[in-house]
């Protein structure tokens, strides 16, 4: 081994200076002083916040590096198999307060009289001093993050590998009522990561394959020419809940392949175009695409696929082949997970290390190819599915579009063997569709190279089965097809977000161990008649909403009543989301509002409906939303006859902090997708978990959450996902009559109600002229409906209150760490290593 390499002497000089962490109050303040003045060169005369959270978080970055360099060394001890989770996305969030809480020592820097409150710092401040790591869009990201979260929980030797975007999701501004996106630049301060500038890669791109013959007589191709840029590893610590293990996420950066500059370049005096150079290499990592389930086929994109990819790729081939095993045993000791189609080169390049590089025949690398990977699916939506271009693939991988087809035509050759004769499906299930130009789909090539493809909630696999991949499950048999249900992990989503709550329940069920098992949530159903845990449940609810109200009054002006009910929807903003139904389901509420007379409107429950979300930069119908939304909010928040019975928010710059904020404040939430279009959702599983009720669709997890909690516990309305396709039909041939309650809101809309009815048509004639492809009208009676229902439950405050616990009671299921340990069983056949079995200490020579 490593250690037994080093002469004894030397050992012990090293042992003698073994760092340790801080371990009380005292030692914290210590090490946030000597990093105040020497880390940062600053004094007690000139710390202000910005440097207090930046001395905290390095004070417990040293206790965490002690643990990562530990945990790397323990699985490279163990030497047994490693998940490799490849995504384009983490929305990470703040890692500080994370850090603190998994670490278990929050204690000793928020006690009063010592840690930071001694040094004259108040926690929570600090905590809010850290930039958001936004390095994603929506959901897809976010799971990504609970699932490193829940992986190093778990113990399990596991590896995020991703970009290292220059820039995260832009942040949103509302000028107007119009959003406005600004640069996201994040790195400025960021002590999460750590630069391995030793850990470098070189990726090809552009270039010829040249074909030769050896002495055998075998073909071989090699890829020569084109240009190279350099990938440099940055590690940012993953550490589990009250475990030592800490895993690692590697993200990696794009730089000019020849060093600063190109001399040659740079000799002969053009000097600017070796800065262009140098520029251009950088733009493959520099911004993070901010599209939510939409691909737009950019060549920027491709190569950050693919350079992301080969740099992995890369790292785990020298990885596995330091252990010197035989290649035939690489899928016992790797299992990736390629999350969404966005790392599907992965097969490719993988093929092409194996038979190009390292001298396997087809056969032998494809079975090792198809053994490794695992391939989950997020979406049935047509625009969301991955196609590139095959000239582009051409021009930018020549040899990799040689393997693709080769891959293609091997897979057509077994369907034609299979299934003799049958030309439609070779032309459904080829991985080249013969269009104009010829497209590569990916979503197809992802299917063929791997051994698993999951979706994400039970009604999203078994549509994926029945409808866009159902001729594959022809091909391939069901098993290969199989559900892993989405998870959040409670940590962030109930310990971090709402610390009250999660105390209020420790103290019911004796400890916090419903944090690492969460199924133990079941035993505060016994407390659901307890008079004190009810107070102190609403309490904190109202708390929660204050803090929420204090926000809101801070950001937009808006004073709202925290004792109104909040009805909140958060999350991108997407026509299949249908805010555009929420925000006519408002209008329609303050429709009624005004033509109450004074005596009926005392019989409104008070509303607050709080928006927030993003619209990807070119989608321009999602952008009249959020116009729509301010809008109403600026002529409902003014209209004296409203007054508290109605107020309409919109968050700006809704991300992994605010959401932190918002979901422990909400009272109903909305997850009303058209049904099948919403794979999964995992918002609403926060909701939820947080003591809100959720208003729904039969749609992606809110099936799941429904059978667990109880249909009592949730409103649900609308058209099932199986009347979809009739409906929609039916819209086509003219038999579309639109709901006369939304009648009346396009009316008011069209009078200028809410200013210039022109900046509004496009979600109007969407409904009323081109389809309705959503189905708001369908949905819209029973949406409303629905919604006279919850005034009339939250009325009963007594009852409403046992619909909460009850529901946060029956929430286990829906832990990313059932998640992950269902991937871990069923598809990648990895075990947790035991923390305790193999202590480095212990291993010694
Ligand atoms: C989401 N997908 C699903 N995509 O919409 C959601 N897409 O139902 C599900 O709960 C979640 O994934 C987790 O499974 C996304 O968030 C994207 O963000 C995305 C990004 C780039 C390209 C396509």
């Amino acid at each position: 081994g490593v250690e037994a390499s080093i002469p004894e002497p030397q050992r012990e000089a090293w042992l003698k200076h073994q760092v340790s962490a801080f371990k009380d109050k005292d030692g914290f303040e210590s090490s946030f002083v000597r990093h105040i003045e020497t880390t940062l060169a600053r004094s007690m005369f000139n710390c202000d916040e910005t440097a207090a959270y930046a001395a905290c978080s390095l004070a417990f970055r040293d206790r965490l590096i002690l643990e990562w360099n530990r945990t790397q060394q323990r699985q490279t001890f163990a030497d047994s198999k490693r998940v490799y989770y490849l995504s384009l996305e983490f929305l990470m969030g703040r890692a500080l307060d994370n850090a603190m809480l998994n670490i278990g020592q929050k204690e000793l820097a928020k006690a009063s009289e010592a840690g930071l409150d001694n040094l004259g710092f108040r926690i929570e401040d600090v905590i809010q001093q850290e930039h958001d790591a936004a390095l994603g869009n929506g959901g897809l990201g976010r799971l990504a993050a609970c699932f490193l979260d829940s992986l190093a929980s778990l113990n399990y030797p596991a590896w995020g590998y991703g970009l290292r975007y220059r820039y995260g999701i832009f942040k949103q501004e509302i000028i107007d009522g119009y959003q406005v996106e600004v640069p996201d630049y994040w790195l400025d301060f960021n002590p999460w990561e750590f630069p391995r500038h030793d850990v470098t890669v070189d990726i090809q791109f552009y270039g010829y394959v040249h074909k030769s013959t050896d002495e055998n007589g075998k073909t071989v191709a090699r890829w020569e020419g084109g240009e190279t840029v350099k990938a440099v590893a940055y590690d940012v610590p993953i550490p589990g809940y009250a475990t030592p293990s800490t895993n690692n996420l590697r993200l990696w950066s794009s730089k000019a392949a020849s060093g600063e500059f190109d001399f040659q370049k740079f000799n002969s005096g053009d000097y600017e175009s070796s800065v262009a150079d140098q520029q251009r290499a950088e733009t493959i990592s520099a911004v993070l695409y901010p599209n939510d389930n939409l691909e737009r086929g950019k060549e920027l994109r491709l190569k950050q696929q693919y350079f992301w990819v080969a740099a992995s790729l890369y790292d785990i081939v020298r990885r596995f082949k330091k252990t010197r095993r035989a290649w035939k045993e690489f899928p016992d000791q790797v299992a990736i997970q390629l999350n969404d189609t966005h790392p599907t080169l992965a097969i490719v390049e993988l093929q092409r290390i194996l038979v190009d590089l390292e001298g396997l025949e087809w056969d032998e690398a494809w079975n090792i190819v198809t053994n490794t990977f695992g391939y989950t699916n997020h979406t049935v939506l047509p625009e969301a599915l991955e196609k590139w271009s095959v000239p582009l693939i051409q021009h930018l991988l020549p040899r990799h579009l040689q393997i693709v087809y080769d891959i293609n035509l091997f897979f057509l050759q077994s369907v034609e063997r299979a299934h003799p004769g049958d030309r439609d499906l070779l032309a459904r299930v080829s991985i080249i569709e013969e269009s104009q130009p010829k497209m590569v789909r990916m979503a197809y090539l992802a299917i063929v190279g791997s051994h698993k493809v999951n979706g994400v909630a039970e009604l999203h696999s078994d549509l994926i089965k029945t409808t866009i991949f159902k001729d594959f499950v022809t091909i391939f048999g069901p098993d290969k097809f199989t559900n892993v249900t989405n998870g959040i992990t409670p940590r962030r989503w109930l310990h971090q977000a709402n610390p009250r709550l999660s105390d209020l329940i420790a103290s019911k069920t004796g400890t916090h161990d419903f944090l690492k098992d969460l199924t133990l949530l079941n035993k505060i159903e016994l407390s659901v008649d307890d008079p004190a845990f009810r107070k102190e449940w609403a309490a904190i609810k109202l708390a929660n909403k204050a803090k929420l109200a204090e926000h809101i009054k801070n950001t937009t002006d808006v004073v709202v009543d925290p004792s109104a009910l909040f009805d909140v929807q958060v999350k991108r903003i997407h026509e299949y989301k249908r805010q555009q139904m929420n925000i006519f389901g408002v209008i329609h509420r303050y429709l009624r509002i005004k033509a109450a007379s004074p005596e009926e409107r005392k019989k409104f429950l008070p509303r607050v409906s709080i928006f927030g979300g993003k619209a990807a930069p070119g989608y321009w119908m999602a952008k009249q939303i959020i116009h729509l939304i301010n809008a109403v909010g600026s002529v409902v928040n003014n209209d004296k006859d409203v007054g508290n019975l109605l107020k309409v928010v919109f968050l700006e710059d809704y991300n992994v902090s605010k959401a932190e904020l918002i979901i422990p404040a909400s009272d109903i939430s909305e997850h009303i997708s058209t049904a099948g279009t919403e794979a999964s959702g995992t918002s609403n599983m926060k909701f939820v978990l947080n003591g809100g009720l959720i208003i729904g669709t039969c749609d992606g997890a809110n099936i799941e959450i429904t059978r667990e909690i109880g249909e009592n516990n949730i409103f649900l309305f609308g058209n099932l996902s199986e009347e979809v396709e009739d409906l929609r039909h039916g819209h086509n041939y003219g038999l579309h009559t639109l709901d006369p309650e939304l009648v009346q809101v396009f009316e008011a809309i069209e009078k200028g109600t809410f200013g210039d009815s022109k900046d509004f048509a496009g979600m109007i004639t969407a409904v009323r002229d081109h389809g309705d492809y959503y189905l708001v009208s369908d949905d819209f009676h029973s949406y409303l409906e629905t919604h006279d229902v919850i005034d009339e439950a939250y009325r009963n405050q007594e009852d409403w209150i046992t619909k909460c616990i009850t529901s946060v009671s029956r929430m286990g299921f829906f832990t990313s760490d059932r998640c992950i340990n269902e991937y871990a069983e069923g598809i990648w056949n990895i075990e947790p290593l035991p923390v305790e079995s193999a202590e480095p200490e212990k291993i010694e020579a």
